[in-house]
């Protein structure tokens, strides 16, 4: 456990810019005390009520008047003493604040520091910690729902559950240990085959959800591809409609692609269209399929884009064979309704079909089972420990044979346990702290 800072720091909590109102937060042995030189009178404010003040300069000038918030120790955020002021908006106060602040003896907070002393003093476990990180950088809403799942508890619980019962394996077979000659012990060797069998199928299954996971994490691929004026860029655009987050279009000699995040039913989608292309040797494309291979290769989802009611030619065959394409019929206010089969008809000058088209996307990009969303593994720091599990868990099975040793299985069980220890947070090594923290922004 490494060594523990209780300096008092200070940063901003909001974000700096135009608002009615920004949050700053100290927290330290002594924060009080350097907070009092800004907001006289402070120690005396009554714990955890919001309460008026003047926030004053070193020179005696007015900086704000605000709401002062002292938190004591522990019953605070952090577990430290904690004071939060808000004071007006904007570049200059807050920045006039912070300084004064410093001035009075706080150090400017590192990323993630309030949070880490949280972590460090018992008051938020280290995935939860991880799950405010991902709520607060959640573009849609998905996201944001299972990172307060995590929050919630829901991925602890389940850890947990999976450590007892490997706990529970290591017992009974200290039992093995302890009467070897005994032909069977007290518990039959097939039964700690089948509890253990279990046990790697549903550390497995949890492990499993990673990959879908990663994907609500990054947002899914989706690409459009599609002969010259097949309609998809007026079908990207129609996508995005007012739900466009983001354009970028993507450096390249080429500029051949633009990317705009959006959202499908909730789940993030990173949807991409073939801008047209520049280049003199995108002829050759220009008279088939125009999209970036770079993207087609990684795409969650190619919708192909055909006009009406048209056969499919050549590479567009290709692509529709692809299990991860989808045929989208365009232009539809075009086309008499009658010779439709079971394929999506959209139009992005009427906006039919498109409802249709954002179902079928949702669907095929994260599956239908939105409603009874499993706790996933949301980060690699995750995946790479419940996977050093399953090592070790597997490694256990080749000593729970008939000619077995209890003593291999039970150590491999115990380096499972370890994992799922170091997952759950139950121990926690400077790295794996410096790795949770790593990407958080400063005033978490
Ligand atoms: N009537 C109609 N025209 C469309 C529709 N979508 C696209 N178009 C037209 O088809 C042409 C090619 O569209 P565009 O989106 O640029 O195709 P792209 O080359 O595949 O990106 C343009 O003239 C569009 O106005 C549609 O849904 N209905
Ligand atoms: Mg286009």
């Amino acid at each position: 456990m490494e060594s523990m800072l209780t300096d008092p720091i200070v940063a901003l909590a909001t974000p700096p810019g135009r608002s009615a109102v920004a949050v700053v937060r100290v927290s330290g042995d002594g924060a009080l005390d350097v907070v009092e030189r800004v907001v006289p009178g402070l120690p005396g404010f009554a714990p955890r009520v919001a309460t008026l003040a003047r926030f004053v300069a070193a020179d005696g000038s007015l900086i704000d008047r605000g709401l002062a918030t002292v938190f004591r120790a522990p019953a605070s955020f952090t577990g430290e003493d904690l004071v939060e002021l808000s004071c007006h908006g904007g570049l200059a106060t807050p920045a006039r604040l912070l300084a004064a602040l410093q001035r009075a003896g706080a150090r400017p907070a590192t990323a993630g520091e309030f949070t880490r002393r949280a972590v460090l003093n018992g008051k938020l476990g280290l995935l939860e910690a991880e799950a405010i990180a991902d709520l607060v950088d959640s573009r849609a809403p998905m996201q944001a729902r299972a990172a307060l799942d995590q929050l919630d508890g829901g991925l602890r619980r389940r850890l947990e559950a999976l450590r007892e019962r490997a706990v529970e394996l290591q017992a009974l077979l200290t039992y093995q240990i302890d009467f070897p000659d005994e032909d069977d012990g007290p518990v039959p060797i097939e039964a700690l085959r089948a509890a253990h069998g279990a046990l790697l199928d549903d550390v497995r299954r949890l492990l499993a959800t990673a990959p879908g996971a990663e994907r609500l994490r990054a947002g899914a691929l989706v690409v459009l591809a599609g002969r010259p004026n097949a309609g998809k860029s007026s079908l990207f655009n129609a996508l995005l409609g007012a739900e466009r987050t983001l354009v970028t279009e993507l450096p390249g000699t080429t500029r051949d692609a633009v990317e705009a995040g959006t959202t499908c039913e909730g789940w993030p989608i990173r949807l991409v269209d073939t801008a047209g292309l520049h280049a003199p040797e995108a002829r050759l494309d220009q008279l088939g399929v125009e999209v970036s291979r770079r993207y087609l290769g990684a795409a969650d989802l190619v919708l192909l884009c055909v006009e009406g009611e048209r056969a499919l030619e050549g590479e567009e065959r290709d692509i529709a064979r692809d299990a991860r394409a989808l045929v989208v019929r365009t232009k539809a206010d075009l086309a008499p309704a009658v010779t439709r089969a079971d394929a999506l008809h959209v139009s992005a000058v009427t906006g039919e079909g498109l409802e249709a088209l954002r179902l079928a996307i949702a669907a095929r990009t994260f599956g239908a089972g939105g409603d009874a969303m499993e706790p996933t593994l949301l980060r690699e720091r995750h995946r790479d420990a419940l996977g050093r599990a399953v090592d070790e868990l597997v490694a256990a099975s080749a000593h729970l044979g008939a000619p077995g040793d209890a003593l291999l299985a039970s150590h491999h069980l115990r380096m499972a346990t370890g994992h799922l220890e170091e997952l759950i947070g139950a121990v926690v090594a400077d790295d794996v702290l410096a790795r949770v923290f790593a990407d958080f922004c400063v005033g978490k």
